[in-house]
């Protein structure tokens, strides 16, 4: 696999030398300051990959090419909306830049309840709590009927966190929850919004009545009319599965499970539509056994995110070491590696540590947490080739 990183730009703290120090090959990035739906021009595609370049890395990977709202519930304005997406297609695909990652979640990318979740040894990671996200749901945000996606134990709890919650942590489940995980992946809710919960009470009203069934067929109509300038430019669209994948907020969820992704790669069979395999994600699901689902899927995996959780006895779950945990790394490096040598892979999240907490990265978008999970990820993968040189595997 291809040894890539997420890096946000000209903005982002962790520059291109730095990372060209710790044997990254390719940068995974997107155009961040190009509102979502406008087109992506061939010059500010060719700046920015003319930057990567002159560090002695190359653009691998897109990810995002934002899909928007409206394309997603069938606005008025879709078709518009869609043409401009191919255009930034073909910009890229003139450019040369050939894998675009993008998902199709509704309105919210996403979704931790704790950021900083403390580890004994002094780090800590991601974190989603079932009953504090349930207590956002129903006690903060107030979304009608939201009583009935939980069961009595459920809310038995949320009315029990309701008599010790303190302001401080309520108004941190907001900014967790819709504003510090958005953002900066281009969501629709920025730090500097005044009213973030009022802005998602109106972005979820924008879905009422849109079942899994239209948000498939809406998928189904997406790819099939960007399918043909993919072809065209070799480009390889690879959706993000839902994170976590199980619905929330009422919302449906689409790219969650083997059904699922049986289901789009299906509904428009293109070697060039495929799966950004996100481990972590998959893995968030009990429902989910990840090295089978590489197994099964490989062959249309354009892009591999390696991380992976651990879900806890209660149903929370925690981004686990990228050694431990249900996505087990392993067996997946050695699928990937057997049948996908060339993918681009870039570990996904990490622990705070080291210092890390001043510099206030994006959240899971550390330096030093990121660094220590990719050498261990280099270390599997030289194990896993030199098991594949001696037809071990
Ligand atoms: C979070 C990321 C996601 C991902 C998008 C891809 O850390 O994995 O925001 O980039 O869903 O479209």
């Amino acid at each position: 696999m291809e040894k890539t990183w997420r890096w946000f730009g000209k903005r982002d703290n962790i520059t291109l030398a730095m990372l060209r120090q710790i044997g990254v090959e390719g940068i995974v990035t997107a155009l961040h300051d190009v509102p979502n739906g406008e087109v992506w021009t061939y010059d500010a595609v060719m700046d920015l990959k003319r930057l990567i370049e002159g560090a002695g890395l190359r653009w691998s990977v897109v990810e995002s090419l934002p899909v928007c709202e409206a394309v997603k519930y069938a606005g008025a304005d879709r078709d518009a909306l869609i043409g401009n997406y191919i255009l930034s297609l073909e910009n890229l695909g003139k450019a040369g830049v050939k894998t675009v990652c993008y998902n199709f979640m509704p309105v919210i990318d996403w979704v931790r309840t704790d950021l900083q979740h403390p580890w004994a040894d002094g780090s800590s990671s991601l974190y989603f709590d079932r009953t504090r996200f349930a207590y956002f749901d129903c006690r903060i945000l107030r979304r009608e009927g939201a009583e009935k996606d939980y069961d009595a134990d459920m809310l038995a709890a949320v009315d029990a966190l309701d008599k010790t919650i303190t302001d401080t942590e309520k108004k941190s489940l907001i900014e967790n929850i819709i504003v510090k995980t958005q953002g900066f992946v281009n969501g629709n809710i920025t730090e500097n919004d005044r009213d973030p919960v009022s802005i998602f009470r109106a972005l979820l009203a924008q879905y009422a009545g849109i079942g899994r069934d239209a948000l498939r067929e809406n998928m189904k109509y997406f790819l099939s009319a960007v399918m043909p300038v993919c072809e065209r430019y070799g480009i390889n669209l690879c959706v993000h599965p839902d994170d976590p994948p199980f619905p929330l907020f009422g919302l449906p969820r689409i790219v969650t499970c083997d059904e699922d992704i049986d289901w789009f790669l299906h509904a428009v069979d293109n070697p060039h539509n495929g799966l950004t395999f996100c481990a972590g994600s998959l893995s968030a699901g009990i429902h989910n056994d990840v090295p089978q689902l590489a197994r099964k899927y490989a062959s249309r995996t354009h892009f591999v995110h390696l991380r992976s959780t651990n879900v806890l006895p209660n149903g929370d779950f925690i981004e686990a070491s990228h050694l431990e945990g249900r996505a087990h790394l392993v067996d997946l490096v050695r699928i990937f590696e057997k049948e996908r040598p060339d993918v681009p892979m870039r570990v996904d999240h990490g622990r705070l540590m080291l210092g890390d907490k001043p510099e206030e990265y994006n959240a899971g978008y550390s330096f030093h947490g990121r660094m220590f999970a990719l050498a261990q990820v280099e270390g599997i993968m030289a194990v896993v080739r030199d098991e594949l040189q001696n037809n071990l595997i």
